[in-house]
């Protein structure tokens, strides 16, 4: 593909409801779209990255720049290329995984339009649907969680994940295994919000049947997650430390983690996160698709990977209505409990171009220079 230019976009996305998470609260996002253009097709890129450096060390301003200065600079010089080798012409860059990651996707995009293959075909999907679970952030309290929580088991959600931290953690855990019953695939994350010394209390948990525990400790604690695996009963699952399947390998060997969640923009692209889940396979570490409160398009390649085979648990992958009033893109609905994998060339789906002109803040041009 002989790409001419980029295009970055900044998309206001106001969300149904404020998120709230060990690292902070999001009312909104301030998105980074990034859209390849060449000769006779586009395709688009989401960033996943926050307004603030509180999940990872990237945000939406640093990616931008970074991406404008040198990224795409890079990717444009290149010539000629396909996105599998977006990587490698992006390696000499340290770091900026969700700024690679966003480009690579919008080249995807744009490459396997050119082809007319959908990316669940060309990632190896093997399912027409993928089960879905939803994330449910810190509530106001256990009153309010639980009417959540019935709220979504009530559209068709298959799995409920509490975000828990220091002072909300057992009590809701209870309180909705109680009120849900033992039958309700349940599971916490904590955004690394704890510490090793908190091993005794995290094995409270273990009363409750949990399917895991994600990203208990810090990114780069990779020997506390293993001291703390041996200790508690309930799976240890990683998050923001798997920044790459090279990462993915030494946490399974030290016993850090037995589930992986799988984002994409966290790794650097779709096709690290399908050598995260390949490696993963290799150790017989299940894994399943993680999100990052993403549009339609992010959404819709989300969905695309969690229709591979290692992808054994239900995913972060929920309808679009759980996150905006009005997506990007042709909203996802939950169909009993599941969502379709797009079928269309490419992401199978493409910015409104209303709702786009409607909710962009700003846009800018990168050429060739
Ligand atoms: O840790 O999985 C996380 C959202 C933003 C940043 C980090 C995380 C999340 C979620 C929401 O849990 C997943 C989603 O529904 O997209
Ligand atoms: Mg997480």
């Amino acid at each position: 593909m002989k790409l001419t230019g980029f295009e970055l976009r900044r998309v206001a996305m106001p969300l149904v409801a404020p998120f709230r998470t060990s690292f902070g609260t999001e009312h909104a996002r301030d998105v980074l779209l990034v859209r390849a253009l060449a000769d006779d097709v586009e395709g688009w890129g989401e960033c996943v990255a926050g307004l603030a450096p509180l999940y990872s060390s990237e945000y939406v301003d640093g990616v931008a720049q970074v991406l404008r200065s040198h990224l795409l600079p890079a990717v444009l010089a290149a010539g000629e290329l396909t996105a599998a080798e977006v990587a490698r012409v992006l390696q000499p860059f340290q770091g900026h995984r969700m700024a690679k990651g966003a480009v690579e996707m919008a080249v995807l995009d744009a490459e396997l339009r050119a082809a007319g293959m959908p990316l669940a075909a060309y990632l190896g999907a093997v399912r027409d649907a993928v089960d879905c679970g939803v994330s449910v952030g810190i509530a106001d309290d256990v009153g309010r969680l639980l009417d959540e929580v019935a709220g979504y088991l009530g559209e068709g959600y298959r799995r409920i994940k509490l975000k828990i931290a220091p002072g909300w953690d057992v009590e809701p855990v209870a309180a909705v295994r109680d009120e849900f019953g033992d039958e309700l695939l349940l599971q916490v994350d904590a955004n690394a919000a704890y510490t090793l010394a908190d091993a005794r209390h995290l094995a409270l948990l273990d009363a409750f049947d949990l399917l895991l525990i994600e990203q208990p400790l810090p990114e780069e604690d990779l020997r506390g997650h293993a001291a703390l695996a041996a200790k508690l009963a309930t799976p240890v699952c990683l998050d923001e430390s798997i920044v790459s399947a090279a990462a993915a390998v030494d946490a399974i060997a030290l016993g850090a983690c037995s589930v992986v969640n799988v984002k994409a923009g966290r790794v650097g692209g779709y096709l690290e996160a399908r050598r995260v889940a390949d490696v993963c396979a290799a150790h017989g570490v299940p894994v399943w698709a993680g999100g990052m409160l993403e549009t339609g398009l992010g959404r819709a390649a989300n969905v695309a990977l969690a229709a591979l085979p290692n992808f054994v648990l239900p995913g972060d992958t929920s309808a679009s209505r759980r996150y905006y009033a009005q997506d990007l893109t042709t909203p996802f609905e939950l169909r009993d409990g599941r969502l379709a994998v797009p079928r269309g060339a490419g992401l199978g789906v493409a910015p409104l171009p209303d709702v786009l002109e409607e909710l962009t803040t700003a846009v800018e041009q990168v050429t060739a220079r």
